[in-house]
């Protein structure tokens, strides 16, 4: 407080940098009327690219899409001079931007920020520079740019070195001359690889210490024609809403295919088109699951490495240069000439990894078996990523709990949305850690952090809130919502600066939001739309507005991983199913959610006879010998919807984990095939099982009837119609979810009619074309918990999930089933919505639910064993 009153000059918002995302913001409010200083340690404009001058520097995303999109007029006022434009380029465009829109009046450049603390009482924050001043804000905004903090590792002996030493990211603003000079180059990623082949052609001689190889593909780069450009923007408002609505910020976005999919050829073919075409993207975007499934992943890391392989001509060196991880879990990177550099008689390769660097001396490097001397060292080591340039400046919060106690000192990285951490009121971070940033066109999450702050300003102001906060739970959700993201995908799995591995002493993590830009805006958007969801505030001080201080909330115990599928799939816009004709919705694809098909002994595909016609089964039969007990089970899609291919992944996990043999039945679908045929084919392929054991290998003694939903439904009944109509005896029902009342009165119904996948309209739907008139609803074969009486049935597994409108029908069965006598396992996957249970591919708890499925069906087999 002290320092407060000491403090010079008030401003509504203070901005710490002034590249793109910090001239950006200074534009947005100060055409909305705030005042606002801009500070920056440079002399000038432009942040990364100010700092970046490294010989080859340029941009990996097509300049043409590297643009402020906000503006039309500049969009039309610059052209690029090529695909990937070069640092002088960009450095211009940012001079020409902040000229264009006079930013520079409200910037104070060589200021460099050392301490921002917030002052409780009054709701503001002081800001300290270098020069001793200090000024008040209301707002606290960094725009510090991700990949500012720049990493010299602490090589012994670095400060003795002779010669000449640079660091990519600091790269001095006089040219460097490395004319017939040594040259040594540590590191290889994305600064590395452009400035070897540059520094290659000028150097006597060039000794690259690679510590890790890394994929690389061809930029493909060339001049940019005015004309594509015209017409790359001819649309302006539908290519800009595609980069806003994409995955990575660009307008277009993977194709809907697994690798796995296609011919060795296919892919082979797509991958050489790719490689000549080059690009970011056009690799990976051939397929969709690059970056999630191993197998797929190895079809274009291979590929890449056939290409070092050709490329380069010493196989020992080709050798070095071939990375094993995962592809695509660090950075991609795009080259000019990179692997054909090393055929230069004066570029050597030294295997860091191999031989690992000792120490730095006078005359150059030593290594474990070697010394290189150099004449000039670059250091292409990189940054500490995403919190460096936050814990460079002492910031402190609520209570004076600094953000690097709260973050670094190994506990969790929390922010919410990536924009604002708890504790830290009225500080909002551009392009933060745990937002999309740098896994994305850094332009459209720079465009997208600004609007979304200078509206949220907006509406604090319109609404006399202050002191604007995430809340502790909001964070925690958000927190657990990136890192359950990232494991979904091979992200997590490599040492990366996107996990925090290249600091020694960084705590592990992921650091940024890997669901895309399109689902992101999506989220933060519905945030603002529900007053700032998350956020607490409290009114000013001076306010005359008697309404309620704003209290912050947040949504659900969702579980993350279950939230951002249903955000995924409300954002690929779907009409809701009870809009669609049957026909229609049976078209939809889920396979994606059900991940990658596991090897089952046997798979087989055939008909049986039920009355009336014949229905396609499956049958799965695990390793081993025969005879196995039996899973037959019925799939979900309330009676109208789903087949064989719906539940294949669940089903061959059941197979290998229970060791039983799954007969998985196709019965006939509503409306075709109203009520009861379903529940008549089903009984009959379970009769089926039974009767014809010895040939598919069964023990008639062991069967179980089994199914989620609808086919839970089914499964429950068969069981009734068995005890009734003289058997089979049934050794176990697994009802996942299931449907056991036509009724609609439940909380659950009332708490999740919407929102959670499977809405009570689609549901009202289901039952519609399922029933032939109401009296069927009443009928317990097609509602179960309506059966007088449950004694003599199967032992149970009965699993619901919290947010689904079954649930509570699901557990009123289990408990009439208890009261029965009837032996039940009940569990609620709380977090869960429905449908979980056939998506192992994305969601966690299903393999828990499938693996708890698969353990309680091998008790109750081994069970009627012992009998
Ligand atoms: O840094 P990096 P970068 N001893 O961290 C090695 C963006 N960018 O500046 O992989 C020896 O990727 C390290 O080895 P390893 C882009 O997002 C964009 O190249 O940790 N070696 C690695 O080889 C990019 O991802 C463009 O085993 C050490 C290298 O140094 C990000 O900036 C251009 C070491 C560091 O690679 C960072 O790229 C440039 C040590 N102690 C950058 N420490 C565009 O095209 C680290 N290394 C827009």
């Amino acid at each position: 407080m002290a320092l407060n009153q000491q403090s010079g000059r008030v401003f509504d918002a203070v901005v710490v940098g002034a590249g793109f995302s910090g001239l950006y913001m200074l534009h947005r409010l100060r055409e909305a009327g705030y005042s606002v200083r801009v500070y920056e340690a440079a002399d000038d404009v432009g942040g990364t690219w100010y700092w970046n001058r490294y010989p080859g520097a340029r941009c990996d995303i097509e300049s043409i899409y590297y643009n402020y999109t906000f503006s039309k007029e500049i969009l039309n006022e610059w052209t690029w001079s090529s695909r990937y434009a070069e640092q002088p380029e960009i450095l211009s465009y940012i001079n020409f931007v902040a000229d264009k829109l006079d930013l520079r009046r409200d910037i104070q450049f060589k200021t460099r920020i050392t301490a921002a603390r917030y002052n409780e009482e009054n709701r503001n924050w002081e800001i300290r520079m270098d020069d001793g001043t200090s000024v008040v804000t209301e707002y606290f905004i960094t725009a510090l740019g991700c990949l500012s903090s720049s990493n010299i590792p602490k090589i012994k002996g670095l400060d003795s070195f002779k010669g000449e030493m640079y660091h990519t990211g600091r790269w001095p603003h006089k040219k460097v001359d490395f004319s017939s000079k040594r040259v040594g180059v540590i590191g290889t990623g994305s600064s590395g690889i452009q400035a070897i082949p540059v520094i290659a052609k000028e150097a006597g001689h060039l000794t690259v210490f690679q510590r890790t190889p890394q994929y690389s593909c061809p930029a493909q780069n060339h001049p940019l024609e005015e004309e594509d450009i015209r017409k790359t923007w001819e649309n302006y408002d539908e290519t800009k809403q595609l980069m806003r609505y994409s995955q990575h910020g660009v307008p277009y976005g993977p194709r809907m295919r697994s690798a796995l999919e296609d011919s060795p050829e296919e892919r082979e073919r797509l991958y050489e088109k790719a490689w000549q075409e080059g690009g970011l993207f056009t690799l990976t975007y051939n397929y969709n699951d690059i970056a999630m499934l191993p197998e797929s992943n190895e079809t274009a890391a291979s590929f890449i490495r056939s290409k070092i392989k050709q490329i380069v001509h010493d196989p020992e060196v080709a050798q070095k240069l071939m990375p094993t991880y995962y592809y695509a879990t660090k950075r991609p990177i795009i080259d000019t000439n990179y692997f054909e550099t090393y055929n230069r008689e004066n570029v050597s390769l030294v295997d860091i990894k191999a031989a690992p660097i000792m120490e730095i001396t006078p005359d150059g490097i030593k290594t474990t078996d070697n010394e290189y001397e150099l004449d000039v060292l670059v250091f292409a080591t990189g940054f500490d990523a995403m919190t460096g340039p936050l814990f460079k400046i002492d910031i402190r919060g609520k209570n004076d709990v600094s953000l690097k106690d709260k973050w670094a000192d190994g506990s969790e990285l929390k922010t919410y949305l990536g924009l604002a951490t708890s504790g830290f009121p009225n500080m909002f971070m551009l392009t933060g850690p745990q937002s999309p940033s740098v896994l994305s066109n850094m332009m459209v999450s720079i465009e997208q952090h600004v609007d979304w702050v200078a509206d949220c300003i907006d509406y604090l102001r319109e609404h006399h809130l202050e002191a604007f906060e995430a809340t502790e739970k909001a964070e925690a959700f958000w927190s657990q919502q990136c890192h359950a993201i990232a494991d979904m995908s091979l992200l997590t799995k490599t040492d990366s600066w996107y996990m925090g591995a290249n600091i020694d002493g960084k705590p592990r993590g992921f650091l940024a939001f890997a669901g895309g830009v399109g689902l992101y805006r999506i989220i933060c958007d519905d945030i603002a739309a529900r007053g700032y969801e998350g956020f607490t505030s409290v009114l000013a001080h001076d306010s005359t507005d008697d309404s309620k201080v704003k209290e912050g909330f947040f949504m659900s115990n969702i579980d993350p991983q279950a939230w951002f599928i249903l955000k995924q799939l409300e954002s690929a816009g779907a009409p809701p199913m009870e809009l669609l004709t049957p026909e229609l919705a049976r078209m939809g694809d889920f396979s994606l959610l059900a991940g990658a098909p596991e090897e089952v002994a046997k798979v087989e595909n055939r008909t049986i006879p039920v009355p009336e016609g014949e229905i396609p089964v499956r049958i799965y039969t695990p390793a081993g010998e025969g005879p196995f007990p039996a899973l037959v089970y019925y799939h979900g899609g309330g009676w109208v919807i789903g087949n064989l291919d719906t539940v294949d992944v669940p089903c061959r996990m059941l197979a290998n984990r229970a060791g039983c043999v799954v007969v998985s039945v196709d019965y006939r679908l509503a409306p075709e095939h109203k009520f009861p045929t379903a529940a008549e084919d089903s009984y009959a392929a379970a009769k089926w099982v039974a009767e014809n054991a010895a040939s598919i290998q069964v023990d008639p003694e062991r069967i179980a009837v089994g199914g989620d939903s609808a086919g839970g439904n089914l499964a429950a009944v068969v069981a009734l119609m068995a005890r009734e109509q003289g058997g089979p005896s049934f050794a176990y029902q697994m009802l996942i979810y299931p449907v056991t009342n036509h009724a609609y009165d439940t909380d659950s119904y009332r708490d999740n009619a919407e929102g959670y996948f499977l809405t009570k309209n689609t549901m009202v739907w289901f039952w519609n074309h399922y029933l032939r008139n109401e009296e069927d609803g009443q009928n317990p074969y097609a509602s179960p918990l309506l059966a007088e009486d449950l004694s003599g049935l199967p032992p149970a597994l009965v699993i619901t999930a919290g947010f689904d409108p079954l649930r509570d029908e699901g557990e009123a069965y289990a408990e009439r089933l208890k009261a029965a006598g009837v032996p039940v396992e009940v569990t609620r996957y709380d977090g869960m919505i429905h449908g979980f249970f056939w998506m192992p591919g994305v969601l966690a708890e299903a393999h828990n639910a499938i693996n708890q499925a698969a353990n309680a069906l091998k008790q109750a087999f081994s069970a009627v064993k012992t009998i």
